[in-house]
């Protein structure tokens, strides 16, 4: 009984100790270890490029072979993914159809100034293209021209218009001087269909040909809707030209080659890039036979990207017409000068641009101070078994100069002089 109270004292004693904190302690589990944190992906953001080119009409095979050139671009900077000013960057392709229209181009223009795109590529025309470079000018919007050739879309001063191929005050001079040395020409007949481009290339292969030593002995109109030029040909014909040259779109000189067979109009004919398609020889059919047509840019084939752009882009759009190299080109250097500027707005990235040397697809890329491209070549085509084929190039480049001396572009809203 004695040892068991004893016992109990001592349990007793033992337990308050031990609750009296005195004895040692085990320590306590060691708080879980901070997980570590995710890193945090960038944060996202989308960048509207404008395209616009006429995707409706008679011209819709070629607004849709530059808006294409354009969504090949946009689709592999996507896939490769772009990083700008610590974001990353979602380009948004938002075309517009200006039917080849100038009043339709300005709306255009306006509704993708309003839907704030950073950047265009277009107008295809230069019809459209003119009017609607003050809209963009104005706006400080950025706009790059993948085919339209008339001079005054650079003249106008405006710092945010820029072009990546040569321009009619060429190309009219190389096809002017071809004509005369190379076609044997003498007695030249001329139509065009009275648009900035038609008109303007006529104009200046007129000055080229007269300075070759050549006769105009007649000069006609039509316009860049018409179908059925009898009337015109049937004057020209009376004309007796040796060759008769044809300011405008493969839409109407296609039927114009057709019908110029079936009036027995013996002249050569001969047309600028407007007609240097596959859609051309479609529409003429047997009479696109011996047809002489120039481009600005190498041949296809000779491009430095040439063969890698034509599998991509046969593979998802079908067959080049003409200047879906030269927007996929506009596109991804348009991209290239934000990337360079880090920053997608167009007062940041324009100075990027205006000094920006570059291999595109199609060639060298670099501007002069107008926006137009340096040393742009031209190339002359001839229709043989239904093909264009290569006659020679005239001028450009192999590889893209170093980088140009940065002209003092500030915004885009400050006027070229
Ligand atoms: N360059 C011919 C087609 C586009 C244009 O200048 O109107």
């Amino acid at each position: 009984m004695q040892r068991r109270r004893v016992l109990g004292i001592g349990f007793a004693l033992t337990l308050a100790f031990a609750l009296s904190g005195c004895g040692r302690e085990t320590p306590p589990p060691p708080p879980p270890a901070p997980k570590a944190e995710a890193p945090k992906p960038p944060p996202a953001v989308t960048v509207k490029i404008g395209s616009v080119a006429p995707l409706t009409g008679p011209q819709s095979h070629l607004g849709k072979d530059n808006d294409n050139g354009a969504k090949l671009a946009i689709d592999e900077l996507n896939a490769k993914g772009v990083m700008i000013g610590g974001a990353k960057v979602t380009f948004a392709l938002v075309s517009e159809d200006d039917q080849a229209d100038p009043k339709t181009g300005t709306i255009v223009a306006q509704k993708l100034v309003d839907a704030k795109v950073a950047g265009v590529i277009g107008h295809l025309n230069s019809g459209t293209t003119i009017p609607a470079s003050k809209i963009y000018h104005d706006a400080g919007i950025v706009q790059i021209s993948p085919s339209a050739t008339n001079p005054k879309y650079t003249e106008q001063g405006y710092k945010s218009a820029f072009r990546v191929m040569a321009n009619d005050v060429q190309q009219g001079k190389v096809l002017g001087e071809y004509a005369v040395a190379r076609m044997g020409a003498k007695r030249i007949a001329i139509i065009d269909d009275r648009t900035a481009y038609g008109q303007g290339l006529a104009d200046e292969f007129e000055k080229a040909a007269k300075a070759a030593g050549a006769t105009i002995v007649g000069r006609e109109y039509t316009s860049d809707k018409a179908t059925d030029f009898r009337s015109i040909l049937t004057s020209v014909k009376g004309k007796k030209p040796d060759l008769l040259f044809y300011g405008g779109m493969d839409a109407q000189a296609g039927p114009m080659a057709s019908q110029m067979k079936a009036l027995a109009v013996g002249s050569k004919f001969l047309a600028g890039d407007g007609v240097q398609s596959p859609e051309f020889i479609k529409l003429a059919g047997a009479a696109a036979e011996g047809v002489v047509a120039s481009s600005p840019g190498v041949p296809l084939d000779k491009m430095p990207g040439g063969k890698g752009f034509t599998e991509r882009f046969t593979a998802k759009y079908g067959q080049v017409q003409i200047y879906a190299p030269f927007a996929y080109d506009a596109t991804m250097t348009l991209v290239e000068a934000m990337i360079k500027a880090n920053s997608t707005d167009p007062a940041r990235y324009l100075p990027e641009l205006a000094k920006m040397s570059r291999q595109g697809v199609t060639g060298p890329i670099t501007f002069d101070e107008k926006g137009d491209l340096r040393n742009g070549p031209i190339t002359l085509y001839l229709v043989k078994d239904g093909k264009w084929s290569t006659i020679e190039t005239v001028g450009g480049l192999a590889a893209a100069p170093a980088a140009a001396p940065a002209p003092e572009k500030p915004a885009p809203a400050a006027e070229k002089k």
